[in-house]
């Protein structure tokens, strides 16, 4: 039997039209999805193929999901992904910025080390330690030439803990590796960060303190350095923040697992800036759909020449700056290409987006 041509019918530029995202609000888009699966059910009874019982609803004898049922589960999946993206189906959010206040020319952060409740995806929920209750923790953002203050509260009951400014050039009584620079932060204890910022670009902070699983469940977070001079930065028009984790939470990207990943919206012609980094313990290769990424910058240090890749290896530790030219409509899989965190035969799960760009 010859297929019908069912995806031009309801992906990209169709099922964007659907979804209202050429030109209009992102919210019409999970009724729209029902409406695009809908057509997908139709196309499935047109085929000839709505009787159940010879389609293999049921499982065979080898014990595989019938193909409905396992398309089931991905169409089930991506419903529940782009709903989240009108409505959140987790509660939660981490990377928010953290404020600061001025004392002496001193730029101030408070942060608390906590253990609280997480919920990765609608189905599953973590004992996260994290800091000010959040995964990951705040944003830090300063500028090249800033003098910072961090307050560190160990609200932990049971374990002490120190932080690590990784990728930061500071004294080292300030780089938080408890008996080579610091003694660890106990229960109930505050530690002041004091430093310079003398290095721009994309970096991190964690524990290095039981740090299999601390930063395992989630005391980490992004520290962004900008440069003095704006201009030695490329212009952009949107920018995101990536952190990938593999942990006992499972694989997340900013602290979730697809279907509660956040997807990313730009407009056609955008210049879209992603700050990767990994908190995890295995590599992930990070694979955009559709466009390629120009890395510019490995470690917050620039890359001369920057690469072109759609394919992005990030080992543990390692952080990359990528510029998008946002130059194809559509909506791109934007996924972690090791294939066992990212997609099964339940459908897709873990290090899962998507690159939405809507055309004008
Ligand atoms: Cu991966």
């Amino acid at each position: 039997m010859t297929q019908k041509p069912v995806t031009p019918q309801i992906g990209r530029r169709g099922f964007l039209r659907k979804a209202g995202l050429f030109g209009a609000s992102i919210p019409v888009l999970g009724g729209a999805v029902a409406a695009a699966c809908s057509s997908d059910d139709d196309n499935a009874q047109q085929n000839g193929n709505g009787n159940a019982s010879e389609n293999g609803d049921d499982n065979g004898d080898n014990g595989r999901p019938g193909y409905q049922q396992m398309d089931d589960h991905h169409r089930k999946g991506v419903e529940l992904f782009f709903e989240n993206q009108e409505n959140p189906i987790t509660s939660g959010q981490g990377n928010v910025p953290l404020e600061y206040r001025m004392e002496d020319g001193v730029k101030v952060f408070d942060l608390t080390v906590d253990e609280f409740e997480w919920e990765v995806t609608p189905d599953r929920t973590e004992i996260a330690r994290g800091y000010n209750q959040m995964l990951p923790g705040p944003v830090i953002r300063v500028t090249e030439g800033d003098n910072v203050r961090i307050n560190v509260t160990n609200n932990l009951p049971d374990e002490s803990t120190a932080v690590h400014w990784h990728g930061l050039v500071l004294p080292f009584e300030m780089d938080g590796v408890p008996y080579l620079t610091q003694d660890p932060i106990t229960p109930g204890e505050t530690f002041v960060y004091e430093f310079p910022i003398r290095n721009t670009g994309t970096h991190m902070y964690h524990s290095h303190h039981n740090a299999l699983d601390q930063v395992n469940r989630g005391l980490l977070g992004a520290f962004i350095v900008d440069p003095a001079d704006p201009a030695d930065y490329p212009e952009y028009d949107h920018e995101f923040i990536v952190v990938l984790n593999d942990s006992s939470h499972g694989f997340t990207i900013n602290g979730k697992g697809f279907p509660a990943t956040e997807a990313y919206f730009v407009k056609r012609g955008d210049r879209v800036i992603f700050r990767f980094m990994n908190e995890g313990l295995m590599h992930h290769p990070m694979h955009l759909h559709g466009m390629p990424m120009e890395v510019f910058a490995r470690d917050g240090y620039p890359m001369n020449p920057p690469q072109k890749m759609d394919n992005l290896d990030i080992a543990p530790g390692s952080r990359f700056d990528a510029l998008v030219e946002a130059t194809e409509p559509g909506v791109w899989a934007f996924h972690c290409h090791v294939l066992s965190h990212a997609e099964g035969s339940d459908g897709m799960h873990g290090m899962v987006s998507a690159l939405v760009v809507e055309d004008d």
